[in-house]
């Protein structure tokens, strides 16, 4: 019975993702060639992405022309949020899958106008296994783990945290109230990749957010950067 399984399920796994992959090299394209930075935001469910990205939005709109896509399995409710600050904004509902895909990013693509941009951020379903698995032909990946989640998470999701070029350690202002060892979690993340960048934060305080926003500029402006040469 396992092994009728696995035959059946290996097949259609290599060729979901080998279809992703060539969806994924078309919008990379698309990004390149209007110049756009895009960020793939991931974490599990209620770990702060959205606060995070309200705050972001709010410190970077003046200086960037800025745009968000949402994906949750239904609900525009995340769109909302977004569109209160005046940033464009499109809800991709996924209808039950727990990721984002190329082909949906692409589909979204039409409700945007590139060229005006200067960076994309797309929060993906709430979910600590599939959206690292699916490339959406952005440029980075960062990934929200808060400390009401547990220091064992890197450990328990190694892919994700392989995946994330920054890791955002979110709901510092919560530490004293929970026992997660932040040593421990950065030294699991670190393990699984080295070149990790981690930033301890609170989308509540705003401890911690000027070094990811810095860290975010100098991201944006590298895309850029590689436009004009
Ligand atoms: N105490 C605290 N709560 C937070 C922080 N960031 C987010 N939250 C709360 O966590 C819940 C989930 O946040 P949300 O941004 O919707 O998470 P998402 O599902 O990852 O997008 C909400 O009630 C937020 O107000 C934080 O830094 N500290
Ligand atoms: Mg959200």
């Amino acid at each position: 019975m396992l092994e009728l399984h696995d035959a059946e399920e290996i097949p259609v796994g290599a060729d979901l993702l080998a279809t992703n992959a060539k969806a994924a090299l078309h919008n990379r394209e698309h990004f390149l060639g209007h110049g756009v930075y895009v960020l793939n935001l991931m974490s599990g469910p209620g770990a702060g992405k959205t606060t995070l990205l309200e705050r972001t939005l709010d410190a970077l709109a003046p200086r960037y022309r800025l745009a968000v896509i949402e994906g949750d399995v239904q609900t525009r409710h995340d769109a909302d949020r977004i569109a209160r600050h005046g940033v464009p904004v499109h809800q991709i509902n996924t209808g039950g899958a727990c990721h984002l895909d190329a082909r949906l990013v692409h589909q979204a693509l039409d409700h945007f106008e590139l060229g005006a941009l200067d960076a994309l951020i797309i929060e993906n379903v709430g979910n600590l296994v599939c959206p690292a698995e699916f490339d959406l032909g952005e440029h980075d990946k960062v990934m929200v783990l808060s400390v009401t989640e547990g220091h064992d998470k890197p450990q328990k999701y190694p892919v994700m945290f392989h995946a994330a070029r920054a890791l955002l350690l979110n709901k510092m202002d919560l530490l004293p109230h929970v026992d997660f060892d932040v040593a421990y979690a950065e030294r699991a993340a670190r393990a699984l990749n080295l070149d990790l960048e981690i930033f301890r934060v609170s989308a509540r305080s705003g401890e911690g957010l000027d070094a990811w926003y810095r860290w975010l500029e100098a991201r944006i402006g590298k895309a850029q950067r590689h436009l004009d040469h």
